[in-house]
């Protein structure tokens, strides 16, 4: 949309401000209902969603269908997706505005680190007869808030359209404390007081299907066998603001998001939210922890090495990150690697060889 270019203080390489770039516009038609597929494809900031003077209908988050509730935004972490009904109820000549928010700066009690130069990102919806050459001037009414709320709707309100019961007993159940704090020259971020740095010439999976059963404590790998379920109790005391916490190839069963210590309290037992990223509450101090609790099925269909990490990109760079390791029997048994992967690992390590390759940061 537009942006102020004179507030682009350190330029980059390869990007030019355009002034009055212009906005995207959508056309709706009075009288039809629209699925709009929001995704946040941003690297740090929380986007609170709305269309100003309608409620939007959530039927999905993270592509699981739920049973349909009404919100004034809808709040996504990077990486989240929802799925929302929006009603084209009013006038044929009506424009409105969409926008997209980060809120005030984390520095003044806000979710994000925005600059504060242009926070709200707008579009324009304009209805069959509008006049397309003027922008709409409605104003939003969500209550400020609800914008100012770092967290995702309560998990009371977000029910599977399709039930399923995770086991009341997780056959494994692991606690991980997320910490940030200095490793003598950066501050960086630990799980379970181990910050995570990959190999790249050392692919985790590649060492499960040879059978290799220890791996160096700076992969994080968390080996949980033939486990049929596992319940991961996630502590945030790292005070650095809210974690949109991803766990590949699942979606996890969300059991609970609060403050402080985890009281065994399950919201929604029988068919809790289920989804693939999940908003961590941040630290209240530095001895009460924002915390969730997630599970998942496993099996020998899923069996590989699944990244769970944080998905602001800068704190997953810092190490908040670590690799589950699922089935290993089942990796080295029935897993096939393509030959072409062996045959991309042996070039790799060819060319590392002769070239160094800079790891600036965990690697992922
Ligand atoms: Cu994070």
């Amino acid at each position: 949309m537009n942006y102020p270019c004179d507030a682009v203080t350190t330029p980059v390489s390869g990007f030019n401000c355009t002034p009055n770039a212009g906005i995207s516009k959508f056309n709706v038609t009075s009288g039809l209902t629209y699925r709009l597929r929001l995704i946040n494809s941003g690297a740090e900031g929380m986007q609170k969603f709305s269309i100003d003077g309608a409620k939007l209908t959530v039927i999905a988050n993270d592509f699981v269908p739920i049973q349909p509730y009404d919100v004034d935004v809808v709040t996504l972490g990077i990486g989240q997706r929802s799925d929302v009904l929006f009603k084209a109820t009013g006038k044929p000549t009506d424009a409105v505005w969409m926008r997209s928010t980060l809120g005030t700066s984390a520095f003044v009690g806000g979710c994000t680190l925005n600059d504060g130069i242009s926070p709200e990102a707008v579009a324009a919806i304009y209805y069959q007869n509008a006049n397309t050459s003027i922008v709409p001037t409605t104003v939003s009414t969500v209550p400020s808030s609800e914008i100012e709320t770092c967290a995702n709707d309560p998990l009371s309100s977000t029910v599977p359209s399709f039930k399923m019961m995770p086991p009341v007993k997780p056959h494994t159940e692991q606690i991980i404390n997320i910490t940030y704090q200095s490793n003598g020259t950066h501050d960086l971020f630990y799980m379970n007081n181990s910050t995570f740095k990959a190999d790249y010439n050392d692919p985790v999976l590649l060492d499960a299907k040879l059978g290799h059963k220890t791996f160096p404590a700076e992969y994080n790998v968390y080996d949980f066998g033939a486990s049929s379920s596992v319940r991961l109790i996630v502590y945030n005391y790292a005070q650095t603001g809210v974690h949109p916490m991803h766990l590949h190839g699942h979606n996890m069963y969300v059991l609970a998001v609060g403050t402080g210590l985890w009281d065994g309290s399950v919201v929604n037992a029988n068919n809790p939210q289920r989804r693939d990223v999940q908003l961590l509450p941040n630290a209240v101090s530095a001895t009460e922890p924002g915390h969730i609790v997630i599970q998942f099925d496993s099996s020998p269909s899923t069996a590989s090495v699944w990244p769970f990490h944080c998905h602001i990109a800068w704190h997953v760079s810092a190490g908040l990150y670590i690799n589950i390791l699922e089935q290993p029997e089942a990796i080295k048994h029935d897993m096939q690697i393509p030959s072409i992967m062996a045959q991309t690992c042996r070039d790799w390590s060819a060319w590392t060889g002769k070239n160094v390759v800079p790891e600036i940061d965990s690697g992922l």
